[in-house]
């Protein structure tokens, strides 16, 4: 049975809705006897533009949800995660992502997952922008053409990176031990966890696409070479 965009969309709304409506009935009902979630350290970062800048590409439900609901969630678990581990939380989040086995055992998963989350959407949202995309510029123009032959081989491989990443996880242009490479991470995994530094990842997980392209992946990642911030991902590339 195909699922219409409009249906999705109604589906969706209504979910939304209804959190909305007990998310009100919740803060109007929590008196002192109640522990507030912690409000910190980490917080969600405010998107650098607006929820339908990046139409039609990806789509402004989908922005408004998965940043302000699947982002926000990965920021308050990790916080949760956190509040009870004292000294051992307090490195900074790529410290504690790259040596997991430092952690406690009972908050090494939900670190992993949310502080993944945290890490992978914060650069997910800077690394696009409106009238962006279109061929790369500057180093990492060259860096593309030096490491996979140009940039339509560039994105074909990555293509099928995406492709090949069965579930959910991100696809990443990374730098290993100096040289770039294409891979992909499963789940929140980050490429520091394999000793690789990440110069840009695109989210593959269904939440980051399916109301607009439904199954269809290799739409949306089409469609992300019309975002992708060149400025940004040189920026990055000099680490
Ligand atoms: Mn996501």
């Amino acid at each position: 049975m195909n699922v219409t965009r409009r249906e999705a969309l109604t589906t969706i709304g209504a979910s939304a809705l209804a959190l909305a409506v007990s998310g009100r009935q919740r803060a109007a009902s929590a008196g002192p006897a109640q522990a507030a979630a912690p409000a910190g350290p980490y917080t969600l970062p405010p998107l650098p533009y607006a929820f339908d800048a990046l139409e039609p590409h990806i789509d402004a439900l989908t922005m408004r949800i998965h940043h302000g609901r699947h982002h926000q969630a990965y920021v308050a678990n990790l916080n949760a995660a956190l509040a009870g581990a004292g000294d051992a939380g307090a490195a900074p989040l790529g410290d504690l992502l790259r040596n997991l086995a430092a952690l406690p055992e009972p908050i090494r998963t939900a670190v992993r997952n949310n502080g993944g989350g945290h890490v992978n959407h914060t650069q997910f949202w800077t690394l696009m922008a409106p009238g962006a995309g279109g061929p790369p510029t500057g180093a990492i123009a060259d860096a593309i053409a030096g490491a996979f032959g140009g940039f339509e081989a560039f994105k074909d491989q990555f293509g099928r990176a995406a492709a090949g990443r069965f579930g959910s996880g991100w696809v990443w242009l990374s730098d290993d031990r100096g040289k770039l490479v294409i891979h992909s991470t499963a789940n929140q995994d980050t490429p520091s966890m394999e000793g690789r530094r990440a110069i840009f990842g695109l989210d593959v997980w269904e939440h980051a696409y399916y109301l607009k392209y439904q199954n269809r992946r290799a739409d949306y990642v089409e469609a992300f070479w019309n975002l992708v911030d060149w400025a940004e991902v040189n920026k990055r590339l000099k680490g």
